[in-house]
């Protein structure tokens, strides 16, 4: 584990209406300029509320590109011909470069990375749904290279145009990325999609495996999500769970009919209103899945914590004082 603390604040107990009530003359300026669009910066004020809520998302959203890395990671060595080795291992490092800025984003609010990795590794933080269930075959890369980073992209490229200026900057970079992800993704998808009746079946299958966990990863229901409306008046969220999911299937459900393939959920339509419907996924299994309960959460934290304790000498080695890191000339 690492050493370091919290250097802000623990959250605020007090009831939210408490908590704004203390400056309400600031309130008022602070909210003022998110209404213009204006980006709040590191040195701002900001309420405690804010910060609170800006650090708990961006943290597990750090948390999630770097547990994010670990199902398609395993699948390095697997991937069918070398370009594809190659394209994953650049992907693999990208969502590892995204965990990097999204935690320097958060530090920024005054967390230690430290506090943000004991918090990932003793289990008090959460990360995406998603990467707590395996990939089984090649096909799971492909659903995931494709439809989970679409899912991010649709979340990221909306939440870039957010209120908090090092949360925003690190999205546009990231957005950039995942793009490339998702070409990768779609590629890997359609090869199969198109390829021989074996290939077909592998993929039909990861999809019918993954669609409830990607339905999961927009979040709970609007009615029943606890952050979403504060969130959104100050511009962090810029869409709701429903919003989102709704967009995602909007653009990816024909994409996934056109290639011939079915979707395990015989009510999901759009209905005339332009919005989809579809069958409610199990929300006691997602809640399950967050809090430590789905297939893999503990395999998953077992690969951190032995990558945290493997690489401490390389940390310890880079603190060092520059003096001292370079080699003895004989
Ligand atoms: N998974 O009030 P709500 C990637 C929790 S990585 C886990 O609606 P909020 C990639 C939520 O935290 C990119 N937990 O929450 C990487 C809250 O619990 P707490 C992943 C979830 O925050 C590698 C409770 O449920 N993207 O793409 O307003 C390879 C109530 O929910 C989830 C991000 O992280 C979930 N899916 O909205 C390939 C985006 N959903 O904290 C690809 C950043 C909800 O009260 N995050 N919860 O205990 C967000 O935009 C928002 O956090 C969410 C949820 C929209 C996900």
């Amino acid at each position: 584990m690492y050493g370091g603390g919290y250097i802000y604040d623990e959250p605020n107990k007090r009831p939210l209406a408490e908590q704004l009530a203390e400056d309400p003359d600031k309130l008022a300026a602070f909210e003022a300029r998110i209404a213009k669009g204006e980006k709040i910066e590191p040195g701002d004020w900001m309420p405690s509320e804010y910060r609170r809520q800006l650090i708990r998302l961006i943290e597990q959203h750090a948390h999630s590109e770097i547990i994010g890395a670990l199902p398609e990671g395993t699948w390095i060595t697997r991937a069918p011909g070398f370009k594809r080795k190659l394209a994953l291992i650049a992907k693999v490092q990208d969502e590892i470069g995204h965990g990097q800025l999204l935690y320097n984003a958060a530090e920024t609010l005054g967390k230690s990375r430290e506090a943000m990795i004991n918090d990932l590794l003793s289990g008090k933080s959460k990360y995406s749904n998603v990467f707590n269930y395996p990939a089984e075959t090649w096909a799971d890369v492909a659903v995931i290279g494709f439809l989970i980073d679409a899912a991010a992209i649709v979340n990221q490229v909306a939440n870039a145009k957010g209120s908090y200026g090092p949360y925003c900057r690190a999205l546009e970079r990231i957005c950039y990325e995942e793009s490339f992800h998702l070409k990768q993704g779609h590629d890997a998808f359609i090869e199969l999609a198109t390829g021989t009746p074996a290939q077909k079946t592998m993929v039909q299958e990861a999809l019918n495996r993954w669609w409830q966990p990607i339905m999961h990863f927009f979040g709970p229901p609007d009615k029943t999500s606890s952050h979403s409306e504060k969130l959104m008046q100050w511009k962090v969220k810029m869409a709701s769970n429903d919003d989102m999911r709704n967009q995602f299937l909007d653009m990816y459900v024909p994409k996934i009919w056109e290639l011939g393939l079915s979707l395990p959920d015989p009510l999901l339509r759009k209905n005339e209103a332009g919005k989809w419907e579809y069958t409610d996924p199990d929300w006691d299994e997602f809640f399950r899945v967050i809090n430590g309960e789905g297939p893999c959460n503990e395999e998953r934290l077992r690969v951190r914590k032995w990558a945290e304790e493997n690489g401490r000498w390389v940390r310890k080695a880079l603190m060092q004082p520059s003096d001292k890191k370079s080699f003895p000339v004989a």
